[in-house]
């Protein structure tokens, strides 16, 4: 059973040593859980601190415009998810979530970037649920006031959607024909990988609230997409294993 997340105030995690984690308040957004998944699964201690859509103080200590920002003694901040892969290896090699050979490496950090990159499939099903608000005046998608902040901040070019749609189908499909029917990405043994595609998922097909509580309107937003963002019975089973073996339950946010 994984060692629940400890949640601070900023000043407490200014005045922390070690690692300190700011992640998305309120919301599993895909990119914070998956930052709090490799320090859970390694075991390396860490306070975390919310961001909130106003939260002028927490960016200006991470001098990062967005979370998740990883902040180890006095480095600056870590926002991108293989430099926040690349401290976490550095913090606890023993218990590596890269695959030992170069040749899975390869692989490993090609399929990374497919679902956590910009113009991945998280990137893209962003777009796709930030649109579907502004199109339908909330009745799919993000609030029309989430999109448009979001929007501004993540791109809505008409070639960037079109391009969007694709680039989810391939996503989804890349992870399904990698995982086959095997428990884990890579050989029999848990990888970042595993961690990233599952915290995808809860974007695709929410767990319950009493598994993973968020603010209602993002809940809606996710669950009004899932016609157009398919969550693959496959990707689903793989996320619970995930989930109940290594990572927290319930989610907390
Ligand atoms: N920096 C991350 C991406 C992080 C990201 O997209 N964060 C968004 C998740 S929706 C965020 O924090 N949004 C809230 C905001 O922009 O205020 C990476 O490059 O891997």
């Amino acid at each position: 059973m994984a060692t629940p997340v400890e949640f601070v105030e900023l000043e407490v995690a200014k005045a922390a040593r070690g690692l300190r984690l700011v992640t998305v308040g309120g919301i599993p957004s895909p990119w914070s859980e998956a930052a709090k998944a490799l320090f859970v699964c390694k075991q390396i201690p860490f306070v975390a601190v919310r961001l909130n859509p106003g939260d002028k103080e927490v960016r200006k200590w991470t001098r990062s415009a967005n979370a998740p920002a990883a902040m180890y003694e006095d480095e600056p901040a870590k926002t991108g998810w293989a430099e926040i892969l690349e401290l976490a290896e550095r913090l606890a090699p023993e218990r590596s979530l890269v695959p030992a050979t170069p040749s899975d490496r390869v692989r490993f950090f090609g399929l990374a970037h497919e679902v956590m990159g910009a113009g991945g499939l998280l990137w893209c099903s962003r777009l796709l649920t930030i649109q579907a608000g502004i199109e339908s005046d909330g009745a799919r998608g993000f609030p029309p006031f989430v999109g448009r902040y979001l929007g501004e901040r993540y791109g809505l070019s008409k070639a960037e959607l079109s391009r969007a749609q694709v680039r989810v189908q391939e996503g989804l499909a890349l992870l399904v024909e990698t995982l086959g029917a095997r428990e884990y990405f890579f050989g029999d043994k848990l990888s970042a990988l595993d961690l990233y595609a599952a915290a995808a998922m809860n974007t695709f097909a929410p767990m319950s609230e009493e598994l993973c509580p968020m603010l209602p309107p993002i809940r809606s937003a996710f669950e009004s997409m899932q016609s157009e963002l398919p969550a693959l019975p496959t990707l689903l089973a793989h996320r619970q294993r995930i989930y109940e073996q290594h990572l927290e339950l319930p989610i907390r946010v």
